[in-house]
């Protein structure tokens, strides 16, 4: 097998540190913990993790806020537990890829400090700095997803700032060439450290439009679905200025140059319900035989979102995806730190969410799992007093945020699931932990046992990781594709439904050879 194409139709299972294991006792998961648990996550079958930001934070959002993109923040150990980590995976079999948060910093972090001391300082326009209207408000309409004006005035430079997310969450000036030389410099640091790749966060936000032009109003019919939540009125906007902007196109292309030079992949995240296709073809796209010279792999929001899943749904996305973005590398997901579980958003009985997972572990592109979702985890069910996602108490009781899929991970079924001897940081729900780890080992028919089944299926088919996938036609609640390579051709069918239909039991997955 040609092992620097290992993501290629690989799987990634998605570790989010602050919940998967506790070895200090802070009720806070930490990297120590995660190495411990690697076994775990080798046996799953899956060829890599991708560890959400575990670097210094003031932790407003949880890690997505970095004040130093080189440090280890004391509340997952120190740089010597990384180290330990990548070299506990490596002996497992398995690839590290680690989460680059670069859009944005941390208001804590010391660029920041610097840039907002003064109009004429070194670091002046590092990040995106600009003067109000004449009557004092914002430059321009554009909003943050986590609520309000996209703008921060800061007193001292008596200047607004850019921020997509937070306000303690300010934009990098990506128009700035140092910013882009700076952030690369920090790259090859976590390259000579040996990872194997990158998730880019929010990648197609590096780049702003440097004229500051307003977003145009999005007409509702005009409007896609979207994780963001409707009452959200960032949805009700254009973002045809704030965000995906061209020159990203060149930047990537250095990313990429670097990252090849050290054997490593990327898998961007592009949020944008409106060009979600065309910029994946952008990103990602690569005539047959060639790598992309941007980013590996994009990961899709397709499957994130919705009140169901349907086989029509699944065929559209794919139809559309040969139309518009015929060379594009998708990585698909159900589930992920920011979303509500798909169990719970789709209602899904355990034989369906086996189902689903089966079907996902058949479609073409490569594949991010979450943790829990291997256990079938619902959505776990918060009071607001237990919130601790911003995104949530903001938009509370429209938006629950994002608390609900970021409880932790359940081992056992002893105190706190086997995650913490201590009160974790966010409660594990008594329904969790009957489908603790332990449990479902002891059972051939859990749920966990069937993804590593339908793991094991994709290791030993060429067709279903690297082959082509033709003749996807959705009947009711029948899917129906193929997937085929020079080595075989293995039909799918599915049947994404309760009830009997085209001769398959309620949610059967009939995969045959031939
Ligand atoms: O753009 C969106 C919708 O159009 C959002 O879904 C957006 O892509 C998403 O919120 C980005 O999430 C990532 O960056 C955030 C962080 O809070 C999330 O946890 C992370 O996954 C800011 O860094």
């Amino acid at each position: 097998e040609n092992t620097a194409n290992w993501w290629k139709g690989g799987i990634i299972y998605q570790i989010y540190p602050r919940s998967f294991q506790d070895t200090t006792g802070d009720g806070v998961g930490d990297l120590a913990g995660i190495a411990r648990r690697l076994p775990y996550v080798a046996s799953l079958g899956v060829d890599a993790v991708w560890i959400s930001p575990f670097f210094t934070s003031p932790m407003k959002d949880f890690g997505y806020d970095v004040s130093d993109y080189r440090g280890i923040d004391p509340i997952f150990g120190s740089m010597e537990d990384f180290d330990r980590l990548i070299e506990r995976a490596h002996e497992l079999g398995l690839k590290v890829m680690i989460d680059l948060v670069m859009s944005h910093s941390s208001d804590r972090h010391p660029w920041f400090a610097e840039s907002r001391a003064s109009r004429d300082n070194p670091k002046a326009s590092w990040y995106v700095w600009s003067d109000p209207k004449p009557d004092g408000t914002p430059p321009n309409n554009w909003l943050s997803i986590f609520g309000g004006s996209a703008w921060q005035w800061d007193a001292r430079r008596e200047q607004y700032y850019l921020h997509n997310f937070l306000t303690s969450q300010p934009d990098l000036n990506f128009h700035n060439r140092e910013v882009q030389d700076a952030l690369l410099e920090m790259t090859e640091f976590w390259l000579q450290k040996g990872v194997d790749g990158f998730r880019l966060d929010t990648v197609n936000f590096y780049f702003h439009d440097a004229q500051l032009r307003d977003n145009p109003p999005l007409l509702p019919a005009d409007r896609k679905a979207d994780t963001a939540p409707a009452v959200n009125p960032y949805n009700h906007q254009s973002h045809k200025y704030d965000k995906s902007q061209p020159e990203n196109l060149a930047f990537l292309e250095r990313f990429n140059t670097l990252l090849k030079r050290y054997g490593a992949v990327s898998v961007g995240e592009i949020g944008d319900s409106e060009r979600a296709l065309e910029l994946l073809e952008e990103y990602t796209g690569a005539p047959q035989g060639m790598e992309s010279k941007r980013v590996d792999m994009s990961y899709v929001f397709d499957f994130l979102s919705g009140h169901d899943l349907t086989a029509q749904r699944i065929a559209d996305v794919f139809a559309q995806l040969q139309k518009i973005a015929p060379n594009s590398w998708p990585c698909w997901a159900l589930s992920n730190h920011d979303v509500m579980r798909h169990v719970t958003r789709w209602n899904l009985p355990e034989q369906a969410a086996k189902a689903y997972c089966t079907v996902l572990i058949c479609l073409r592109g490569s594949v991010c799992l979450y943790q829990g979702e291997e256990l079938g985890l619902p959505e776990a069910e918060l009071q607001f007093e237990e919130l601790r996602d911003p995104y949530g108490i903001e938009f509370w009781p429209e938006f629950k945020g994002r608390d609900g899929c970021r409880t932790p991970m359940v081992w056992d079924m002893g105190v706190n699931g086997g995650f913490s001897t201590s009160q974790p940081w966010l409660p594990v729900p008594h329904v969790h932990l009957q489908r603790a780890v332990v449990g479902q080992e002891a059972d051939a028919q859990s749920v966990l046992h069937h993804y590593r089944w339908a793991i094991g299926l994709r290791r030993e088919h060429s067709a279903l990781r690297l082959g082509q996938m033709s003749d996807i036609t959705a009947n009711g609640p029948l899917l129906s594709f193929r997937r085929h390579d020079d080595a075989q051709t293995l039909h799918i069918r599915a049947n994404l439904s309760d009830e009997e239909a085209g001769g398959l039991e309620p949610w059967q997955v009939q995969i045959i050879e031939g």
